[in-house]
């Protein structure tokens, strides 16, 4: 009786109660929290640490949220969260947390070696992802497909809680707070809503626009029962205001500055394609100093980036992958985007002909993802994205 009970509870509930409150019992339990979001920390990983903070705050649990953006440029609404950037070592390291709670990642090449240090060396390590690459420990459970029915909910009582089925960090979540029957309220119900519109944009899942103010969900999302109830319920607790602002912010072509506008417009005129014309890539060469000015690798220029991606794809039809490289810190970046869900083998193939090593160094999903080089050199920069874009050779077969 009383499982019957518990079943309607949780009827279309991803996360069962068991799972939630396993690892609400091990928050609760630490003296402090260290949240960390993934490097260049986008909205998803961010409003994901802000909702756990935020959850944590209330329920007297000390935390704070270790990240890599700008602040500024981020627009994040008013709140008591303490961040630290994840390059502050001495500020991180003055507060020892005993425990972690990553979100929205669980691959060790997508935080700093510093703090990758500080997860391996911790006692108690938790996770929220819907990431599909758990590298970082071995205690985890992920969940691949939705489950719509209630009795099939995955009773799993792991410490790192992955569905990659779910569509956003923030989805997971939510998921989460419901399944502790937590009462979310306006901020964090407009928190976790902005990361999932934020990361559904990316995969052209929604389409945002800033001028009429209005999102829309694809056909693919209106159709996953599970990530679309997610959608729906915490896009009913917003006003239409809150709605215009995020479609606003997350369509950045709309909101694009000056400065923006003719940076996007060179990357149209020096796209290039390889030889077999299956890639369509634009180098932003190291030291760039356009793109020092427009502040580098922040969350305005990586989203202009992605959103270029998109629409090399659509303007070389033969292509089938788009890559931007550019510099991010003291690294050299690549972000790619593919058209048929074959990326990971692209880079595998990289790793396997021309550059061994290279996967180490990427990752993603098979759909979009990037890799890295440690220099910022001009010279070895640009033999790096050569030496990528002449393995299209990998194309040839598609
Ligand atoms: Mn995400």
């Amino acid at each position: 009786m009383k499982i019957n009970n518990n079943m309607q509870n949780f009827r279309a509930n991803k996360m069962s109660e068991i799972q939630a409150r396993t690892i609400d019992s091990k928050l609760k339990n630490s003296k402090k929290v260290d949240i960390i979001c993934h490097e260049s920390s986008d909205r998803d990983t961010l409003n994901s640490a802000l909702a756990m903070w935020e959850y944590l705050n209330n329920q007297g649990v000390s935390a704070r949220v270790i990240m890599d953006q700008n602040l500024n440029l981020l627009k994040l609404r008013k709140t008591n969260c303490e961040f630290v950037q994840s390059d502050d070592s001495e500020k991180i390291g003055q507060d020892k947390a005993d425990c972690i709670l990553c979100v929205d990642f669980s691959a060790k090449d997508r935080i700093n070696p510093y703090i990758l240090r500080r997860i391996k060396n911790s006692k108690k390590l938790i996770g929220l992802d819907h990431h599909k690459d758990p590298d970082i420990t071995d205690n985890f459970i992920n969940i691949t497909k939705p489950i719509e029915d209630a009795d099939k909910i995955i009773q799993s009582k792991t410490n790192y809680y992955i569905d990659s089925s779910a569509k956003s960090a923030t989805s997971v979540v939510y998921r989460f707070l419901e399944a502790l029957n937590y009462n979310i309220n306006k901020n964090t119900a407009y928190d976790l809503f902005y990361g999932l519109v934020d990361d559904c944009s990316k995969k052209r899942l929604v389409k945002c626009d800033g001028v009429s103010g209005t999102i829309t969900p694809s056909k693919e999302l209106t159709e996953d029962k599970n990530a679309f109830e997610v959608y729906t319920k915490l896009k009913g607790q917003l006003s239409e205001r809150e709605i215009k602002r995020i479609a606003k912010n997350t369509d950045i072509l709309s909101s694009m500055t000056k400065q923006e506008k003719a940076f996007y417009e060179k990357l149209k005129q020096n796209t290039k394609q390889s030889k077999n014309k299956k890639i369509a890539y634009v180098e932003i060469e190291a030291n760039n100093p356009t793109w020092e000015k427009l502040g580098g690798d922040n969350t305005r220029t990586s989203r202009i980036l992605n959103v270029y991606r998109q629409k090399m794809l659509e303007d070389y039809p033969e292509a089938k992958v788009a890559i931007c490289f550019y510099q991010a810190g003291s690294n050299y970046r690549l972000s790619a985007h593919s058209r048929d869900k074959n990326l990971l083998d692209f880079f595998k193939y990289i790793d396997e002909t021309k550059m061994k090593g290279f996967s180490e160094n990427s990752g993603g999903h098979q759909d979009r993802g990037g890799g890295k080089i440690a220099t910022t050199d001009p010279q070895s920069c640009h033999k790096w994205a050569e030496e990528i874009v002449s393995c299209d050779d990998f194309y040839d077969k598609y």
